[in-house]
């Protein structure tokens, strides 16, 4: 399967096409909305998440409720884009409009500089556009499609909160837990953390500044077998990671214990193996659910860390790319944390990461294909 997004921030719409779904796949839109609301909250969000009300709308391949097998179109219209028409207009754009939006006073952290050289571009409005992290609300909605497309095989995905700026939930959560972090406007499941992490994310916005964070996602029922250990592109893990990074503002990525495994002897890392009436099974999960590149059958447990938001309402010295002079970076409207927004986004590529690998391995023109196969496996 494949999925391509477009769009620009403020532009009309974003739109993502699916290629390679299975037909009959019920596809629920209340589901899509409801993950977009979602994304949309947190303590720490910005003015914009005010003026957008995420819904999508989906344009093709699915008819009477039912994928066809047909690349699947869905869109989200920016409501903000009323505002923006004069200066963000495809067509012929108001030329004070677009100087009175002109950013030339780049942002560190941001891709701004990078990429006006990149693209010969002496706007920056003209590369953070499609930099910005507006582009996960349509990832997020085709997320909901493959995770529609999971749980027809009886696979789950969850995620919380963990870390919000030097703030710890240092909790041990079973997957039935973790379904209170969306209740929590932090993303966080113990009270302690939430309150504490609220009143941190306060007082950053009262200072200009923003905040960045960890995240875990979690993976339930998936059969073991999934990627390969025979050529390094179809390594899950790897695919995993890519798929994580490839999230705004993502900086770190950990699979199982990550980075902790390697400060510890072999004997304390490595889950070790027994046979019992059902089989043979695992007292820990250090692995975070992948041996050798494939899924083993456990849990999978990731982690990512978001770099705090590059737009501080207290810019940071920089320079005007366009004057050569020093200044203080741009600071446009928006979040001083996104870590719970980013909660969503990532059980979202996690799910089409997870959804390729499934379609990849047992392949279906019908859905019904598909769960006979999946349903064959050990
Ligand atoms: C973003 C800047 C802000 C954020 C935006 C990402 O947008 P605006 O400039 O319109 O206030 O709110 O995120 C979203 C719009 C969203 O829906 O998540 C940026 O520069 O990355």
């Amino acid at each position: 399967m494949r999925l391509t997004t477009a769009g620009e921030s403020h532009g009309k719409a974003l739109v993502a096409i699916i290629e390679g779904l299975p037909a009959h796949l019920q596809i629920d839109v209340e589901k899509i909305n409801a993950e977009l609301a979602l994304r949309q909250s947190g303590f720490g969000r910005g003015g914009r998440q005010k003026i957008e009300r995420d819904c999508a709308e989906l344009l093709t391949g699915v008819r009477n409720g039912e994928t066809l097998g047909s690349p699947l179109t869905l869109c989200i219209y920016n409501k903000d884009y009323q505002n923006w028409e004069s200066c963000m207009s495809g067509g012929a754009c108001d030329t004070a409009a677009m100087q009175a939006k002109s950013v030339t006073k780049v942002r560190p952290g941001h891709a701004d500089l990078t990429g006006v050289v990149k693209f010969a571009q002496t706007d920056a409005r003209n590369i953070l556009e499609r930099a910005s992290a507006r582009e996960t609300a349509i990832r997020v909605a085709a997320g909901s499609i493959f995770k529609q497309y999971l749980a027809s095989l009886g696979v789950e995905i969850g995620s919380y909160v963990r870390e919000i700026c030097g703030v710890k939930d240092g909790g041990v959560y079973a997957f039935t837990e973790i379904s209170k972090a969306k209740t929590t406007q932090t993303g966080m499941i113990d009270e302690q953390a939430d309150r504490l992490a609220k009143e941190k994310i306060a007082s950053l916005k009262t200072a200009g500044d923003t905040a960045g964070g960890v995240v875990e996602i979690r993976v339930k029922g998936l059969k073991s077998g999934f990627g390969s250990m025979m050529t390094y592109a179809e390594k899950l893990d790897a695919r995993l990671a890519g798929a994580l990074m490839s999230i705004q503002a993502i900086k770190g990525v950990e699979i199982g214990d990550g980075f902790a495994a390697a400060q510890r002897s072999g004997k304390d890392v490595h889950d070790e193996i027994f046979y019992g009436e059902n089989g043979v099974y695992r007292k820990t999960n250090r692995a975070g659910g992948i041996e050798g590149g494939m899924s083993n059958g456990e849990e999978l447990v990731l982690r990512a860390a978001m770099k705090p938001i590059p737009t501080l309402m207290k810019g940071l010295q920089t320079v005007d790319f366009i004057t050569k002079e020093a200044t203080t970076a741009a600071s446009e409207r928006s979040d001083v944390c996104a870590v719970f927004a980013l909660s969503v986004i990532a059980e979202a590529v996690v799910a089409e990461t997870l959804a390729n690998a499934v379609q990849e391995r047992l392949g279906g023109d019908t859905l019904e294909q598909l769960q006979t196969r999946y349903n064959a496996l050990a």
